[in-house]
This record gives C-alpha cells, structure tokens and sequence, in this order.
C-alpha cells in the first residue's frame, strides 16, 4: 500500500523529518510518500497560516489520486483542511492530531498537549471539541518555541520541550502527553523513556491507523458531506482547482 504523509508548511528539513519518523514504523508492504506543497507558508503558527496551507494539502491529495495512493496523513497538529481532503480522497485522511488524541485517550484517562507557540493552544483546544477528546484533556501547554526552532540542530528544543512536559504532568494530573507539533516527531522516544508516561506522537500514530484501515478495506465515505466536490469553475489563481 501506498500512504502520503503531506506536511503542510514548506519547510523541506521538517517533511524530511516527518517521513523518515513514518518509515520508521511502517509495515514492510507500506510504502510511505513524504511531500510538501510548492507553495505556502514555512510554518503554520496560527489562524491565518493554517487557512493558506489548506490549498496546498488539497492539491497533494490531488496529485496523489492520481497517483493512486492509499490513505494520507496530514502532519500538522491542527489538522488543516481535513474534512475538505477526505472529500477529494478515495482512501482515509487522517489528522496527526486526531490521531494522537484517540491514541492517549485509551491510555490513559486524561492527556496533556504540549505544543509550540503560546497562541496555537487555542487551535488545539477547539480539536479536542470537534473529536470529542475535550473530557480527556486535561491541559494544552504552549512552550513558546517557534515551529523552525524544533529544525535548529543544537538548539535547547528538546530541554525547553521536556520541562513543559515535566510541568505539565504534574499541572494536570496527566497520564500521558501529546506531542502539540509534527516538528516534535523524532523527540517522542527519548521524552517517553525520561517521563515514564506514553508520549504520543501524531505521526506514527496516524501511519498505524491508516495502514489499519487500508489493511481492512475501509475507505472515505462517498455519501453526503464527503462525497466528490461539485465540479464547477474556479476563477483566477485556483482555476486549475475547478472543473
Ligand atoms: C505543525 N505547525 O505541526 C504545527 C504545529 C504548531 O508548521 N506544523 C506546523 O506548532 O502549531
């Protein structure tokens, strides 16, 4: 099976990143894409960033209908344009933030979020309400750590990342944490070894699910609200969107 990991900022070292997180746990018959739109923004810090990625991960999807891929992960701990790519999608699209709360939620009976700037918080509070996980979290943290400063090699990323873990475990009475960043994929094992609580990454986690679907023959549903978008002109920029 083919699964399209799709990070939605353009930063090449993070969807690097994000790939060799997914190769790592993908099944032998798993071939694992990892991609990035041409265009949009370096990182997704926020409301207005996240509203422009969307028409990068939708023409990702696009591109890998065509090529006939399986199931898509969308790497981006707000999830953008999820409803909007299982609409074009055949096979399941799954949000790494989805993926991680539904993970934690049958771990432990209450989750922390530990994310990167302050004001992405918001973003991952009004997820926990849309799947339903909001009674499961107990708290979301911001470190203020810029989404590039997980990229920087030799930065404090990983001290500054275990010491809002550390605190918010203990602010929240939590069981397990979730990783608020698909920046922070490739710092969930050493964290899970230093905290002794599941450390949950959106990553993996959405790589397993996905390759469980497929494994069993589930797809997006076409009935309703996500069935194929009404064909019909697109005017200016997005005219290649339309049909
Ligand atoms: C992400 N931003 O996972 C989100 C998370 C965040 O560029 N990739 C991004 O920190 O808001």
């Amino acid at each position: 099976m083919i699964i399209k990991v799709i990070n939605p900022n353009t930063t090449q070292s993070m969807t690097d990143k994000i790939g060799a997180t997914a190769r790592l746990v993908a099944a032998a018959g798993t071939e694992i894409i990892a991609a990035s739109p041409r265009f949009g923004p370096v990182s997704i810090e926020g409301h207005y960033d996240e509203a422009l990625s969307v028409v990068g991960v939708l023409d990702e999807i696009r591109s890998g209908e065509a090529a006939g891929v399986d199931a898509y992960v969308i790497a981006c701990f707000g999830d953008p344009g999820l409803l909007a790519a299982r609409e074009l999608a055949s096979g399941p699209v799954i949000g790494i933030a989805e993926a991680a709360m539904h993970a934690a939620s049958v771990l432990t009976t209450g989750f922390s979020v530990v994310t990167t700037l302050v004001r992405s918080c918001i973003i991952a509070e009004h997820l926990t309400h849309n799947y339903g996980m909001a009674k499961f979290c107990r708290g979301i943290h911001g470190t203020d750590l810029a989404v590039l400063d997980l990229e920087e090699s030799g930065s404090d990323a990983y001290q500054i990342v275990l010491n809002s873990c550390r605190q918010a475990l203990a602010t929240d009475r939590s069981g397990a944490i979730v990783m608020g960043c698909a920046g922070m994929s490739d710092l969930c094992v050493r964290l899970q070894d230093e905290l002794e609580v599941p450390v949950i990454d959106g990553v993996t986690a959405a790589i397993k699910w996905a390759e469980g679907m497929v494994a069993i023959g589930l797809k997006t549903s076409k009935k309703g609200d996500l069935a194929l978008p009404i064909g019909k002109p697109f005017s200016g920029d997005l005219a290649r969107f339309g049909k």
